[in-house]
């Protein structure tokens, strides 16, 4: 297990990665090349320029989150053939220069949905949250105005604003895409990528939709451990792999995490670990990520991984804000950090006992 913290690059991030080098266990930085757009295919001396500096601090960086899918691809459009031949060139580039872990989605529209960005907790930290009943009255206009307002100044992943100006042309494009439409549209994408990824040892990892049903009626395939392995079945490469985010797929309390674990061996490439406490039916705030302050069991879920061989990339994934930090809204520094020294806990306990 190599554990990580997700870094956007000095342009956009408040954490250092001289603070990141700092927390106890972590060796590695998850990143992106946060300017790009979909569709763009990613220049060389960039991957070398951002991989120097990672390095020069000390770091390696140990998975690219994301290299995001343009939505000729996912919508299935006419020049989704160009775009997959722009996303081979990526991972090509990626490949040569030692970067085998890609974290993507293949979200419509929205990369995840919260209702509250700043949900006040009674210890006084802030956290976001979600509410199904906000979500049913609003429309996606107020969404992104709500998301945008409430995000410190920050550009948040998934909410950046160039592709939310085309809001309505996107939701165009998703009209005639219903479920089976998007989950064939994703093993086409993937049996074109599969030969790349199997050249250079490159691990594709599709992060779960998030929340883990269906927003504003656009269709969700990664939702469940029945949609996850049929997208592992429909292409039955080992390079073809999920990010398990606990924090995604705990969205829905129906889902067994420590079972789709155990479901996933040898394809879970990255894990993101994180808690939710669940205070109502379709609502959920994201907690600390004890076991004792959220919904889930942590324990169970580490065991469950560390049981089924995993040996992969694990990062703490969204943390509240908390000693007055004024973070991006799920990635301040300090939170993270206690999630990543509590995981390295768990993970010595869970090994220590399996050794005897
Ligand atoms: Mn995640």
């Amino acid at each position: 297990m190599q554990m990580t913290i997700r870094w956007f690059g000095k342009n956009y991030d408040a954490v250092t990665l001289e603070q990141i080098r700092q927390i106890p266990g972590v060796r590695g930085v998850i990143t992106t090349l946060y300017g790009t757009q979909p569709g763009e295919v990613w220049k060389t001396e960039d991957i070398r320029a951002i991989k120097a500096e990672v390095e020069a601090a000390g770091l390696k960086i140990l998975g690219i989150e994301s290299v995001n899918i343009h939505d000729e691809i996912k919508t299935g459009g006419p020049l989704r053939d160009k775009y997959i031949e722009n996303y081979i060139a990526t991972l090509e580039r990626l490949g040569k220069e030692d970067l085998r872990l890609i974290c993507y989605n293949f979200m419509p529209v929205f990369d995840w949905t919260r209702t509250d960005l700043a949900k006040r907790r009674t210890d006084g930290s802030t956290t976001m949250a979600y509410d199904q009943k906000i979500i049913d009255k609003i429309n996606p206009d107020d969404m992104l105005n709500s998301i945008t307002s409430q995000s410190n100044g920050f550009v948040l992943a998934g909410w950046e604003p160039e592709r939310l100006a085309r809001n309505k042309e996107l939701f165009a494009m998703y009209k005639d895409v219903d479920e089976e439409k998007l989950f064939s549209n994703l093993v086409y994408f993937l049996r074109a990528i599969m030969p790349v990824c199997g050249k250079y040892g490159i691990n594709m990892a599709i992060h779960p939709d998030d929340p883990a049903w269906s927003v504003f009626g656009l269709p969700r395939i990664i939702s469940t451990k029945e949609k996850i392995l049929r997208m592992m079945k429909a292409v039955d490469d080992p390079h073809n792999g999920v990010t398990l985010c606990t924090g995604s797929l705990g969205t829905n309390p129906k889902n067994d995490i420590p079972d789709i674990i155990r479901s996933l061996k040898g394809r879970i490439h990255f894990a993101h670990l994180r808690n939710l406490l669940h205070t109502a039916p379709g609502m959920f705030e994201e907690s600390a990520h004890l076991s004792s302050d959220g919904s889930m069991d942590m324990f169970a879920i580490v065991k469950a991984l560390y049981d089924g061989g995993f040996d992969g990339v694990i990062r703490p994934d969204h943390g509240r804000n908390i000693w007055g930090e004024k973070g991006m809204p799920g990635y301040g520094l300090y939170d993270r950090a206690l999630g990543a020294a509590y995981i390295e806990g768990l993970w010595e306990a869970v090994d220590k006992m399996s050794r005897g």
